[in-house]
C-alpha cells in the first residue's frame, strides 16, 4: 500500500505491508525523499497496535473526578448536552475548536465547516498558528499567496547559493539533506544561519552565528551590502514589484557593523553571504521556525523576502524565497478554513463573495457564517474567562505541552466547563478533558495531505480503525446531526443535519473542491485519481483538464497589480530582554528522534531510548561559571516558571544563550518557561527567545 509518512511536511513516501497483522514500514521512491525515511517515518507503524492505544470514548465521572469508558452514546450525548448547555448560557461563541496540521485536508475542512454552520461559533484556530503564521503573513502581504515552497524541493540540489536561515532539516526533514549534498557536490555554497552548530550547520559553507532574535538586522545589512555593491537587480525591481525606494532607505541605516554589534555576525562574514547571494546565479532563500517564531516574525520573513526580490530571486528559474512548512498536512491545514480569519480555498471570511460563494456550497444564507474569530494563543488564553468560551473542542493538537506559557494555558483549560479531546492517545491535554474521543490514526482512513511543496498527496487506509475506534470525519458527523436534534433558540436545523457533513472522504474532497473553486488554493480540478496518475498535484489547479502549478511567479505574482510589495522593516528588541535577574537567552526546537509535543513519539520505545528525556544544552565556558557539569540536573527559571532536566554541554552554542528541545511534558517541559507574547500580525508567540536563569537544581 503507497502512502505516506504521518508526520512532518516533507511527506516522505513509503510503502506499507500487513502480515499476520503486523504491519511493517518500507522506504518508497517519491520525489521528495527518494527513498529515504528518518527514523520516525521507519517506525510510524509502532502505534498502530500500540498498548496505550484509545479504543473506547472515555467521559470523566463526577463524583470520582476520573476518566472512565463509556459509550459512544453516552460520550457524545454529553459533548452535546455540554455545548447546548454553555451556549443556552452565555451565546454561541461560547464554544470553541482548535484544530492541527496534522490533519487531512478533507478534515480541516471538515472542522471549520462544523464550526462556522454545526455550531455557528466564530470561534475556531489550530496549531498551526504556532508553525506557519508569520511564513504565512509575510508571504501574502509580499506575493499576495501563501504557499511554503513556490517551486519543487528539487530546485534547492541545483542552487548555486542556499541560504537557510533558522532551519535545521538535518534534525527536522532528514532525507531533505540529500539535496543539500547534492546541492554542495555540484559546486554550490551553503549558508546556515543559526545560534547553534546543528548537524546542518555543521554542513556548511559558511555558518552565521547571531544571538537569537536578530535575524531582521542581518537580513537588513545583506541587502545593505547588496545595495552598496551593485548587487540589486535594477531592471526586476522597477519591473516585478512596487514599493523598494522605502526599503532602501530603511537599509541605508543598516551598515555591517552595527548588524555585527547587535547579532554578533561578523561583517566579514555578512559580506560573505551578500556576495554569494548577489553575484550567485540560482539563489534561494529559505526560513524556518527559528527566524519566524518570534513577536517580529513577519516583520522578519518580509526583510528576508525584501533581501529576495531586490535580487531579482522570486520567479526567476531555479531560484526564488520560500519557507519550510513543518507539519504534516501544514500547508493544506492552514488553506481550508480552520484558521479564525478564513474560509475554503484560503478565502476570508471578512470578503463578502467569499462567504457568498462558500455559503452556497455549504447550503446556507451568508448572513448566518459568522465573522472571524482570534488567533490561537489568544483564544486559549481566554478560554474559561468571564469573556471568554467556556467550552472547547481539540481535534489534534497537544496544547499543555506545545502552546508558549503552558501553564497558564494549563490552567485556563481546566477552568473550562467543558473540555472535549478527539485523539488516538491520552495526550497530557487529553488526560484533563471531561470527555476523550478515540480516533483513527494515519494508516486507517484514506484523505490527502498538502506538502511543503504545495504538492497534494494521497494518504491511503490499509486497513480499517481498532473496534471502538471511529474516524473523525465520523465524529464531527455524529454531532453535527446530534446538534441539529437538539433545540436551540434561532438554530435551522436543517442546516446542520447529518447529511451536510458526509463521512466519506471522497464525498467530502469533491466538496472542498467546489469550495475551493476560484480561491487563492484553488483544489478544483485536483481529484484522486489525478493525484495517482502522478506524484501528486500543485495548487492552484482550478481545472480538471488544465495544469497544475508547480513554480509560482513566473510571470506575475498574486496581487492585483501583478507585482510584488516590498515593505519597509526595523529590528527591534526581542519582547523580553536579558537582565541581571536572567541574565541569559532561552531558545527552544527540536531533536530528531521526538515529534512536537511527543504523544506520539515519546510512545515508540526505539524513538524513546534514542531520545529520552529533556535536557539542557548550554556551553562548556556558561556550565563552568554556573559549576555545572555535564549531566547535572540544572533548572532554567524565566518569569513565568522554571524546566528541569540534565545539562548537556556543546561548545556549538553561544555562550549567552540555552536551548531546549520542547517535546516534553512534566518538569521537562520547555513551554513552562516561554514567553507568550506575539507577533502583532500574525499571532505567533515568541517560542525562539526569551530571558531566563540557569542554575544547578
Ligand atoms: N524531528 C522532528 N522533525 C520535525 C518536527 C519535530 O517536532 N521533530 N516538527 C515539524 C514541524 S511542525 C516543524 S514547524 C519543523 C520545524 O523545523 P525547524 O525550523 O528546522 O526546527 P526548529 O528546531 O524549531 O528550529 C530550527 C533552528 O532554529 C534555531 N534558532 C533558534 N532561535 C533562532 C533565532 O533567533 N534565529 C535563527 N536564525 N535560528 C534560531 C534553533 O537553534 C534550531 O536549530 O520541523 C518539522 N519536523
Ligand atoms: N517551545 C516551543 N513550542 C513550540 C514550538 C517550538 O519550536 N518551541 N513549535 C510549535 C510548532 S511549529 C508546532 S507545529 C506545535 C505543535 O504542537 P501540537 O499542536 O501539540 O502538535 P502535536 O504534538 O503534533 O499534536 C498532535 C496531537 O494530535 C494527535 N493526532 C495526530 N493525528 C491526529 C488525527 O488525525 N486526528 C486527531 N484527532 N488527533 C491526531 C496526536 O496524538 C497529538 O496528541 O508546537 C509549537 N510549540
Ligand atoms: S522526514 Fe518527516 S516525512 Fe520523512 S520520514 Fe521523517 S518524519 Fe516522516
Ligand atoms: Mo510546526
Amino acid at each position: 500500500m503507497a502512502t505516506h509518512c504521518p508526520y512532518c511536511a516533507l511527506q516522505c513516501g513509503m510503502t506499507l505491508r500487513e502480515d499476520d497483522g503486523v504491519v511493517t514500514v518500507h522506504p518508497r521512491q517519491f520525489p521528495t525523499n527518494r527513498g529515504g525515511l528518518c527514523q520516525k517515518g521507519w517506525t510510524a507503524a509502532e502505534l498502530l497496535d500500540h498498548p496505550e492505544r484509545l479504543t473506547t470514548p472515555l467521559v470523566r465521572d463526577p463524583a470520582t473526578g476520573e476518566l472512565r469508558p463509556a459509550s459512544w452514546d453516552a460520550a457524545l450525548d454529553r459533548v452535546v448536552a455540554g455545548i447546548r448547555a454553555v451556549q443556552r448560557d452565555a451565546g454561541r461563541d461560547a464554544v470553541a475548536v482548535f484544530g492541527g496540521g496534522g490533519l487531512t485536508n478533507e478534515k480541516a475542512y471538515a472542522l471549520g465547516k462544523f464550526a462556522r454552520i454545526g455550531l455557528r461559533t466564530r470561534h475556531i484556530d489550530y496549531n498551526g498558528r504556532f508553525c506557519m503564521s508569520s511564513a504565512a503573513a509575510a508571504g501574502m502581504r509580499a506575493f499576495g499567496i501563501d504557499r511554503g515552497l513556490p517551486f519543487p524541493l528539487a530546485d534547492l540540489g541545483r542552487a548555486d547559493t542556499l541560504l537557510l536561515v533558522g532551519a535545521n532539516p538535518a534534525e527536522t526533514m532528514p532525507p531533505l539533506v540529500r539535496w543539500l549534498t547534492e546541492q554542495r557536490r555540484a559546486g554550490g555554497r551553503l549558508i546556515v544561519v543559526d545560534p547553534r552548530v546543528t548537524a546542518t550547520a555543521r554542513q556548511a559553507d559558511l555558518h552565521l552565528q547571531p544571538l537569537p532574535g536578530t535575524d531582521l538586522a542581518v537580513a537588513n545589512a545583506l541587502l545593505h551590502i547588496a545595495l552598496t555593491e551593485g548587487w540589486v537587480d535594477r531592471a526586476y525591481v522597477a519591473e516585478r514589484t512596487t514599493g523598494f525606494e522605502a526599503v532602501r532607505r530603511g537599509v541605508a541605516a543598516w551598515w555591517p557593523a552595527r548588524a555585527e554589534q547587535l547579532s554578533g555576525v561578523p561583517v566579514a562574514d555578512l559580506e560573505a553571504t551578500a556576495r554569494a547571494l548577489g553575484t550567485g546565479g540560482r539563489v534561494i532563500i529559505l526560513t524556518a521556525r527559528g527566524a519566524e517564531q518570534h513577536a517580529k516574525g513577519v516583520d522578519t520573513v518580509t526583510a528576508y523576502v525584501n533581501l529576495a526580490l531586490a535580487l531579482g530571486l522570486p520567479g526567476r528559474a531555479g531560484s526564488g524565497y520560500g519557507c519550510l512548512t513543518g507539519q504534516g498536512n501544514g500547508q493544506g491545514g492552514r488553506e481550508h478554513g480552520q484558521k479564525a480569519d478564513q474560509l475554503p480555498g484560503y478565502r476570508r471570511i471578512d470578503d463578502p463573495a467569499a462567504r457568498a460563494h462558500v455559503a452556497g456550497v455549504w447550503g446556507v444564507p451568508a448572513d448566518e457564517l459568522p465573522g472571524p474569530g482570534v488567533p490561537a494563543y489568544q483564544l486559549l488564553d481566554s478560554l474559561g474567562t468571564p469573556d471568554g468560551p467556556r467550552a472547547l473542542l481539540v481535534f489534534g493538537s497537544n496544547p499543555v505541552v506545545s502552546a508558549p506559557r503552558a501553564a497558564r494555558i494549563e490552567g485556563r483549560l481546566r477552568d473550562l466547563d467543558l473540555l472535549v479531546v478527539a485523539d488516538l492517545l491520552l495526550s497530557e491535554t487529553a488526560a484533563l478533558a471531561d470527555v476523550v474521543l478515540p480516533t483513527a490514526q494515519w494508516a486507517e482512513e484514506d484523505g490527502t495531505m498538502t506538502n511543503l511543496e504545495g504538492r497534494v498527496l494521497r494518504r491511503r487506509a490499509l486497513r480499517p480503525p481498532p473496534p471502538g475506534v471511529r474516524t473523525d470525519l465520523a465524529i464531527i458527523a455524529d454531532l453535527a446531526a446530534r446538534l441539529a436534534a437538539t433545540e436551540a433558540p434561532g438554530a435551522r436545523p436543517e442546516a446542520v443535519a447529518a447529511a451536510r457533513f458526509p463521512t466519506d472522504p471522497a464525498a467530502v474532497f469533491a466538496e472542498l473542491r467546489r469550495a475551493s473553486a476560484g480561491g487563492a488554493a484553488d483544489y478544483a480540478g485536483i481529484s484522486w485519481e489525478r493525484i495517482d496518475a502522478a506524484d501528486g498535484v500543485y495548487w492552484p489547479c482550478p481545472s480538471g483538464d488544465g495544469p497544475d502549478t508547480p513554480r509560482l511567479f513566473a510571470d506575475r505574482f498574486a496581487t492585483p497589480d501583478g507585482r510584488a510589495r516590498f515593505h519597509p522593516v526595523d529590528h527591534r528588541p526581542a519582547a523580553e530582554e536579558v537582565c541581571a535577574t536572567y541574565p541569559l537567552h532561552f531558545t527552544t526546537g527540536r531533536v530528531l528522534a521526538q515529534y512536537q509535543s511527543g504523544t506520539q513519539t515519546r510512545r515508540v520505545p526505539a524513538l524513546r531510548r534514542a531520545a529520552p528525556e529533556a535536557f539542557v544544552e548550554l556551553h562548556p565556558d556558561l556550565a563552568a561559571r554556573l559549576g555545572v557539569d555535564d549531566g547535572d540536573p540544572v533548572r532554567v527559571t524565566s518569569r513565568r516558571g522554571e524546566l528541569c532536566a540534565p545539562a548537556r554541554l556543546s561548545a556549538g552554542i553561544r555562550p549567552d544563550t540555552v536551548f531546549a528541545p520542547f517535546h516534553y511534558a512534566g518538569a521537562g517541559r520547555a513551554n513552562s518557561v516561554t514567553n507568550d507574547a506575539v507577533d502583532p500580525i500574525s499571532g505567533m508567540p515568541e517560542f525562539k527567545i526569551c530571558a531566563v536563569r540557569v542554575e544547578k537544581a
